[in-house]
Formats: C-alpha cells, structure tokens, sequence
C-alpha cells in the first residue's frame, strides 16, 4: 500500500501539461458534438483500463483498447473487470443506461485531467467509441514533465451517433484473390474509422472464392484462375468464418455476394447445367462484363442456388445476403425478373435480407429488399415507389477503383476520375433526388481488375475511404472539406504505423 501511494505521490506531481484542443484532433469521423477543455489526461504506465461488470463484450473491449495504446505508446496498461469507486488515472469503459444513449452505437467519451469515462449502453457502442479515444492520443509522448513518458490527452466531453445505420465498404475478391490475412488488415482499418460492415464480392465471371461443400468443383475449378491469369483461389468455410469473427469482434458485419444470374462464368465453368447463353463455357481470365447468364428456367438451377444461399447464410451471422443482379446483359428481361424474384424467395426462406445491385429494382421484390445505388438514377426511382431501403453508391463519387486522375497507376475510369476531394466533397443526403428516409446508408465498393495485390488495395482506398466513413457517420453540419483536410493530414503516422501503401494526394499536406 505504501509502494501504492508513493506512485500516486508521483503521479500527482505530472501537472505541468500543456494547454491541448480536442477539437483540433485527429478525428475522423468527425463525432457529433465536441466540447474541448483544454487541459490534458496524462496517459502513462501508472494508467490502468476498467470495464464494467457483467457487461457483454466490455472486457473484451478494454484488452482491445490495451492493445492498441500497447502498440501506439508501448505502455502495458492492465485491464480490470470491475466498477471503479477511485477513479484517478483510470479510462473506465462503463455501460450506462443514459437515455441520452438512445441511438444505435451511441457512446459518451468525457475526458478530464482525473480519468476518462466512456459510456455506451451497447458494446458496439462502447467499441466505436474506443476508437474516437484511439485517434485522440496523440502521436508523441512528452518525456520532460516527469522521469516516465507521458501523453498528454486531450480533455473535453465527446457525444457522438452515426447518421447512417450501414456504412461499408466493398472489396471484390472475385477478380483478384485476397488472403484471410490481406481481408483481416482492410477490416482492421475499416474498424478504426468506424465503418460496421465488409461487402465480400465473392463470384463473378473470373472466379469463385467460398466453398460451398454441396458443390465442390465451384472453387476446385472456378477458383482455379484469376484476372491476368494467376492461380486464384478461395476461402475454406474455415477462412471465411475467421474473417466474420475478426470482424464481429470490431463490431462489422460481414455481407457475402454471390453475383447472379449474369457475372456467373466461372460457376458455369464448374457446372456446365447452370449455363445459360448458349456458348461453350472456359475460365475467363479478362476483365469484360456482360457476357454470362444462369438458364433462369431451369428448376435444377434453383436447387444448386438454395444450397448456395444455404450454406453460406448459415456461416453469415450478418441479416443480408447480396444477390448481385448487376449487368445481366445476356438474359432476356422477363428471365431476369423471374430469376430475381425466385432468389428473393430463397434468401427470405434462409433468413436473410436480400440486397441487389440497383437493377433488382426493376423487378417484381419485395419493399424489404435494399437495392444498392451504383449508375441507375431510373432504378434508384424505382425503389423508391416500392418502398425499398437504398445503399448509396454511385460509381461517380463513391467507387474505390476509380483512378485518382489520369496518373493513377491502378483503377479505371468508366465513371470519372475521383481526386480525394471530389470523393468528399457530395452530400448523400441529397442525392440525385433520393429522399433521406430511403437511404440505409454508404457503401464504397473496391472492384479489383486492376489491384492483385493488399498494397495496391490500399493505394486506391486510401485516403478515399477515410472520406466516406466521414460522410456517413457525421452530419453535414460537421462535414467541411478545409477542417477535414487537416484531419487527414494528420492519419498519415497512423497509416505509416499500419503499414498502409496511402496514395499521397498532391491535395493533403501530410504530416
Ligand atoms: C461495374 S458496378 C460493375 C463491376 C465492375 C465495375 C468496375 C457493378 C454493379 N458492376 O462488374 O467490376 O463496374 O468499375
């Protein structure tokens, strides 16, 4: 006890802290209401982690938090499982029943210069607030105001909900494979930005990349290539329930695609009776789309397509199962319309929620299907009159694979060219049109014909995809491009920190 005091004694004597402004962090997206104080929480090795008690998923959260200030500062702060009556030096992750905590991943973070208080009364609450607490220590310790290392934290009161309910992003592992270990680094940004759910493209024309135990030769031979022609791949069952785990412990759903019935090659390639267009079927290993269909009058296709959305569904803990729908440019549009609205039935019977490319609007679905807003402004209306939840992600400001400009070295430009700015610089709140009570929320999808590889994923999502877990988390008042420009600069020691290969847009002046 004696050995206890004399560390509060010197604890006690670190006072000499500078002047801080939490408003002026590092934070991004920006939260909902900032209050700064201007004095500082001396986080250093006497800081000790608490959570509450018979809380679900709050400890876990507090050896989350431990880990990230472990790698950040080096310090081995200890996490405890109990209420705290002495709350000096402590960052205390408390579930509290605020009614002020009403919304969906709500969370409180108060900072003053005795502790810090994050209250939530959800975990995901508590967990995206523990990134908002990640963002704010700062990058350097001052190492002159005590004989130990000290970061000096910011202090303010911090209350913070996100606008949009799903904020996501896509990669397309589809056209180029990604391994488990290549998906875990993307969600593990995708985390620290407050996104909660990972879109997985995982079939199309070039490849097949989730076992479906029922129908082997799916990944055996459709797996086997990829675009450019290298060896593919795919996820076990196995691998794929280690990416939804990962994600579920950072609170991100996982969404699985199985893109039908056009973007269907490589499925046709390993069971020749789900074709439909007529044409002797190879692997594909180029990049045009358009040219593959499933027979839509085929009762057999729709028993090898319930044991798809099966198996899959069973291993998905997320409520959406995404059907694709896109670019069916070879089946005939009355096929179309029955193929969707009998994989509609399938999806439902398996108990998921189905989400479409905007196309599936044109069909005779359910007002309880969401139709992802890609190029349609046509379909996006359509929606609209049936009642449908729309996912806004139009290819002009929102697709991760547009090059930055004509320099780019990877991406397309179909729809445009997207500098970090313009990625930024819209409101999806208005839209072409799309009323508010619509929209579900934004999804940046990452198509990846052009990237075969983790570091040139990162080149074309980041900084963008910084952007949109702005543009979807924080309300528009709080949204400006000069602040958020700043903001960004600052990501880059973290990003460094991760390993991140960032594109340097000429536009940021990075730290
Ligand atoms: C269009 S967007 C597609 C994808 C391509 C992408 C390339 C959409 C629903 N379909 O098949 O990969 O463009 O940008």
């Amino acid at each position: 006890i004696a050995f206890f005091s004399c560390e509060t004694e010197k604890k006690k004597r670190v006072l000499n802290l500078p002047k801080t402004d939490l408003a002026m962090g590092d934070m991004i997206p920006m939260p909902k209401k900032v209050v700064a104080t201007e004095k500082a929480f001396a986080l250093d090795q006497f800081t000790a982690i608490y959570t509450s008690e018979n809380a679900e998923g709050f400890p876990e959260i507090g050896t989350f938090l431990a880990e990230k200030i472990k790698g950040k500062t080096d310090l081995d702060l200890p996490v405890n499982v109990e209420e705290v009556n002495n709350r000096e030096g402590v960052i205390y992750i408390n579930l509290s029943d605020s009614l002020e905590l009403d919304a969906t991943e709500a969370y409180q973070l108060y900072v003053t210069p005795d502790s810090i208080i994050l209250n939530s009364n959800t975990a995901e609450g508590a967990f995206r607030g523990v990134q908002t607490l990640r963002q704010i220590i700062p990058e350097t310790s001052i190492d002159t105001v005590a004989e130990y290392k000290v970061w000096a934290i910011p202090t303010g009161k911090i209350i913070d909900n996100p606008v949009f309910e799903y904020r996501g992003s896509m990669l397309d592992v589809a056209r180029h494979f990604f391994s488990v270990e290549d998906v875990k680094k993307y969600i593990d940004l995708l985390a620290y930005y407050k996104y909660n759910t990972l879109h997985l493209h995982l079939t199309d024309d070039q490849g097949w990349r989730i076992e479906i135990k029922s129908w082997p030769k799916l990944t055996e031979v459709g797996g086997s290539t990829e675009v450019g022609g290298e060896s593919g791949g795919f996820f076990t069952q196995e691998d794929y329930t280690e990416i939804v785990n990962y994600a579920a412990d950072r609170y991100i759903i996982v969404v699985p695609e199985v893109d039908m019935p056009g973007h269907t090659n490589a499925a046709s390639v390993s069971y020749p009776f789900l074709n439909g267009n007529g044409k002797k079927v190879e692997l594909y290993e180029g990049t045009h789309v358009g040219f593959s269909t499933f027979d839509t009058r085929k009762d057999t296709v729709y028993t090898f397509i319930d044991d798809v959305v099966r198996e899959i569904s069973a291993i998905t803990p997320g409520p959406y199962f995404h059907m694709g729908g896109d670019e069916s440019h070879v089946t005939k549009k009355n096929d179309y319309k029955y193929f969707v609205e009998k994989v509609e039935k399938i999806v439902k019977k398996h108990g998921k929620r189905m989400i479409g490319w905007d196309e599936i609007a044109t069909t005779d679905i359910d007002s309880t299907a969401i139709a992802q807003f890609w190029s349609s402004k046509e379909n996006a209306d359509l929606a609209i009159k049936k009642g449908m939840k729309i996912i806004m992600s139009p290819a002009k400001k929102a697709y991760l694979d547009m090059q930055y400009d004509t320099l780019s070295k990877h991406g397309l430009h179909w729809a445009a060219y997207i500098p970090t700015d313009t990625a930024y610089i819209w409101t999806p709140e208005k839209y072409e049109g799309i009323p508010l009570e619509n929209i579900l929320g934004i999804e940046a999808p990452l198509w990846s014909e052009t990237v075969s590889n983790i570091d040139e994923v990162e080149y074309l999502a980041f900084p963008r995809a910084i952007g949109y877990s702005e543009l979807s988390w924080s309300t528009p008042e709080n949204r400006n491009w000069e602040n958020y420009k700043v903001r960004l600069a600052n990501q880059a020691p973290f990003l460094d920190r991760m390993d991140v290969k960032y594109y340097p847009s000429p536009l940021i002046d990075w730290k």
